[in-house]
């Protein structure tokens, strides 16, 4: 029996090289996104993720992260997209529908095309429950996502890994 399964407790495993993956990043509320990406960059790079084979794209909100997420994977460049983002509820009467919209925008955009998209985007009831989320340790939901990233990419390659015979 093959066993291909692992546990959040296991480190995820490095990366092959030239394995290339893209940070789709929304500007709004920045200083709390930014900091998502500072910790996403930083979990890839410390996989084995050559800083040259990490794509940042930004976009203005979290509402436009399917559609770019979506774009990326489908160009074929990526073995992952991870999505950065940062809604906090006292901002926005709409943060239901943002929300809602983003998160299922994200799973479908997956779904659609083949590649992981991974969902580091915060969803607050306050500033400071987001910086709390976006500190420079391993509680950074950016750090989460990249690694969840590369967890996913290592599954999708042990898919389509050839079963021995014996
Ligand atoms: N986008 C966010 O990423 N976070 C927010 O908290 C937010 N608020 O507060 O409204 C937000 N709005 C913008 C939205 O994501 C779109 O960019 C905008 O509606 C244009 O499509």
């Amino acid at each position: 029996m093959r066993t291909v399964q692992s546990s959040r407790e296991e480190a995820p495993p490095r990366v092959a090289p030239a394995t290339r993956i893209a940070i789709v990043v929304s500007r709004f509320n920045e200083a709390i996104t930014e900091r998502l990406r500072r910790g996403a960059e930083s979990a890839l790079r410390a996989n084995g993720v050559a800083a040259d084979d990490i794509d940042v794209w930004h976009v203005p909100g979290a509402f436009e992260l399917p559609f770019a997420a979506q774009r990326v994977a489908e160009s074929g460049r990526v073995a992952a997209v991870i999505c950065l983002g940062c809604l906090i509820r006292g901002e926005t009467a709409h943060f239901d529908l943002i929300a809602t919209a983003c998160a299922h925008g994200i799973t479908a955009a997956g779904a659609a095309t083949g590649v992981p998209i991974t969902f580091g985007v915060l969803t607050t009831e306050s500033i400071e429950q987001a910086m709390a989320r976006a500190e420079d340790n391993d509680s950074n939901k950016g750090c989460e996502a990249a690694l969840a990233a590369l967890e996913m990419v290592a599954f999708t390659a042990a898919l389509l890994a050839p079963v021995a015979t014996p």
